[in-house]
């Protein structure tokens, strides 16, 4: 079975000469994994992975508000010179702080979970809005969007270039009420318009892959990073976000290029200015 992830779809912008070098076989439908070690990240990847982990701790939490108070208590004081503090080296491990600038290290760490614990909670407040709703979402984590197994019509997939192709991935947070159910992919690092554009298409996707799975529910899709007003915004559904993948040789070329696997082969790639980090 041929199938791609979705975060490789996106952090190309759905480039569909780009996403022909991603095509994956899940080998008797046991796929494999890529999760595991997060010491071949660079050291902004890991130090959003571990946010994303604390954050996720939180939120799914029977005890969310006591969990909150507390995490954003132990985080607001760390400081250059600190250790981590005891309560959260628990719950994301100490390997972020080895082999790494320590000191560096931590206060990124720092800023980047306090500011993603700060906006998903604005987007929880915000969907509590919703009369009756107050204290009673469920949240879940790391929903994957796939099924065990690979199969027409259950398991989510798009014809991509004449093809059946699954489609895999994580939704970051999903939070459940009724017949309400809401995506979140939560962003670190520094914010560029180009990025968001491929927030949007991430988010995009995992909303027409949660229409497919629970089709009783009504579903909605948002994208958290600091640097969006509140913290966070709607994305719009777009169920046929696939339809182009037609022709293997057109391009979308941009500064996603530089996380593009084929850049160096391909005639349209984008290669100035240098990919910001
Ligand atoms: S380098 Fe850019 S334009 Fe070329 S295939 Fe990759 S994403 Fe597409
Ligand atoms: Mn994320």
């Amino acid at each position: 079975m041929t199938y791609l992830r979705v975060n490789d779809i996106a952090k190309i912008l759905g480039c569909p000469n780009g996403v022909t070098k991603y095509f994956r076989e899940s080998k008797n439908n046991v796929e494999y994994s890529l999760n595991g070690s997060i010491y071949g990240d660079t050291d902004a990847q890991a130090t959003g992975t571990k946010a994303h982990e604390l954050v996720q701790y939180v939120l799914e939490s029977n005890e969310r508000e006591e969990k909150y108070e507390k995490i954003s208590n132990a985080l607001d004081p760390i400081e250059i010179g600190m250790e981590l503090p005891e309560i959260i080296e628990e719950i994301i491990g100490n390997e972020l702080l080895l082999g790494r600038v320590h000191d560096k290290a931590l206060v990124k760490f720092r800023n980047e979970a306090s500011d993603l614990l700060r906006c998903s909670n604005q987007l929880l407040d915000y969907l509590e809005k919703i009369p009756g709703t107050k204290g009673k979402w469920r949240i879940n984590i790391e929903d994957s969007i796939h099924e065990k197994v690979d199969l027409i019509p259950g398991s989510y997939h798009k014809t991509i270039f004449e093809n059946i192709i699954f489609i895999h991935g994580n939704i970051d947070l999903i939070f459940k009420y009724e017949d309400m159910l809401v995506v979140a992919e939560m962003k670190t690092g520094s914010h560029q318009g180009w990025k968001e554009d491929t927030w949007d298409l991430q988010t995009q996707i995992y909303i027409d892959a949660c229409e497919h799975k629970y089709p009783n529910k009504k579903v909605r899709g948002f994208a958290i990073h600091k640097s969006l007003d509140g913290g966070f915004k709607h994305i719009n559904r777009n169920p046929k976000w696939a339809d182009y993948f037609v022709d293997k040789k057109d391009t979308i070329p941009g500064e996603h290029c530089f996380s593009c696997n084929i850049k160096a082969k391909c005639p349209n790639a984008l290669i100035y200015p240098p990919h910001p980090r």
